[in-house]
């Protein structure tokens, strides 16, 4: 079926957020002669004394991290966001052109293992677990405030991100209000949800799982695969077979599955341009705001930047940013590469 599809230009639409993605699988084998990441040297110690996140050390601001064991979650010294203020909000719209509206929320920093030169691909799933029971925690607590809507888990890693500190880590901001991406896709599942009587994702991954040639691997409980309407080139996705809607839904043996299949598919990808790969992955979830929210199937994202090698990435510009994101090697193949370097 894609077969005919990869034989020339077209576009692929993404249910989940009613957006499009232009494949040229033609153009693949372009030749390259523009940018060339610099590889950053990877020679991390085990504890850095000058890191602000590595256990016992002293923060930025001042704060004394303690002796952590295992992961350790703290409010963002520099947070994005903040809680109500007891001096009251700032002011709303200036008028219908001028919209602006007070935004309260919590932004914390989730830091997976006090080991400075461990990523997630090369920690053990027992120690992902943990991060995983955190993540459970963290989504549940700041859930729990009322004034919260919304909350976003994601790791951003390396330095090609724009991440600040090598240390492994993750972020998350907790909001009033929920973020673009995600209202797209709980716009999209509500539909599906109240027009089908059943969940968009779940329908969807059994789809794939009988074409299969998108799928990554799977384990009991989670399915990897590169969606078909990937727009980053080695873009993939974790989801509970299971129809979860967030994350506090799962059972035991479900989160020992995800932190598995975290750790199987990051360090697939470091396989894959042999190097620490780069990518921005998260949650996207239920929101928090007191509903049932059935439509939801949570669910994992990653978008890496990286295109061709372990210093050329993708740029997102040009006609990215002026018309629709666009992609060379296709979903499929892209696919086919990582599953030929799958542990054995
Ligand atoms: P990134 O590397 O993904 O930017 O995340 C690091 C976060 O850690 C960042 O949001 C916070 C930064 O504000 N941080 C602290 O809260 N305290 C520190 O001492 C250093 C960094």
């Amino acid at each position: 079926m894609t077969k005919e599809l990869n034989a020339s230009p077209h576009r692929r639409y993404n249910p989940l957020t009613d957006s499009w993605v232009l494949v040229s699988p033609h153009r693949a084998q372009r030749p390259w002669q523009g940018q060339v990441e610099k590889l950053p040297a990877d020679t991390r110690p085990a504890h850095d004394p000058n890191c602000y996140l590595c256990a016992g050390n002293v923060r930025a601001n001042g704060a004394q991290t303690p002796d952590y064991e295992d992961v350790f979650v703290f409010d963002n010294d520099f947070a994005a966001l903040l809680p109500p203020l007891p001096s009251g909000e700032a002011k709303g719209d200036l008028g219908p052109l001028f919209i602006a509206r007070p935004e309260r929320g919590i932004a914390r920093v989730i830091c997976f293992s006090p080991r400075h030169d461990l990523t997630m691909a090369q920690m053990e799933t027992v120690d992902i677990r943990k991060v995983v029971d955190a993540w459970v925690d963290e989504y549940r607590t700041l859930g729990a405030e009322s004034f919260i809507n919304y909350v976003q888990i994601f790791e951003n890693k390396g330095a090609i991100m724009g991440c600040s500190n090598p240390h492994p880590h993750g972020q998350i901001w907790a909001q009033e209000s929920v973020p673009d991406e995600p209202m797209k896709k709980q716009i999209a599942q509500l539909k599906y949800w109240e027009t089908n009587k059943s969940s968009l994702l779940a329908d969807y991954i059994k789809e794939e799982l009988v074409l299969t040639e998108r799928i990554l691997f799977e384990n009991e409980h989670f399915v990897s695969l590169v969606p078909f309407w990937a727009v980053w080139p080695f873009e993939a996705m974790i989801v509970p077979k299971r129809h979860l809607p967030r994350i506090t839904d799962m059972t035991d043996d479900e989160r020992n599955g995800l932190a598995d299949a975290y750790r199987r598919l990051t360090a697939l990808y470091d396989r894959l341009f042999d190097t620490s790969f780069p990518y921005s992955s998260g949650i996207h979830q239920a929101p928090t705001d007191g509903e049932a929210h059935q439509e939801w199937h949570f669910h994992f994202v990653f978008y890496p930047p990286l295109l061709r090698s372990a210093t050329v990435k993708k740029f997102m510009v040009g006609y990215e940013m002026l018309a629709n994101p666009q992609r060379d090697i296709t979903p499929e193949k892209a696919a086919e590469m990582l599953r030929d370097l799958l542990e054995t």
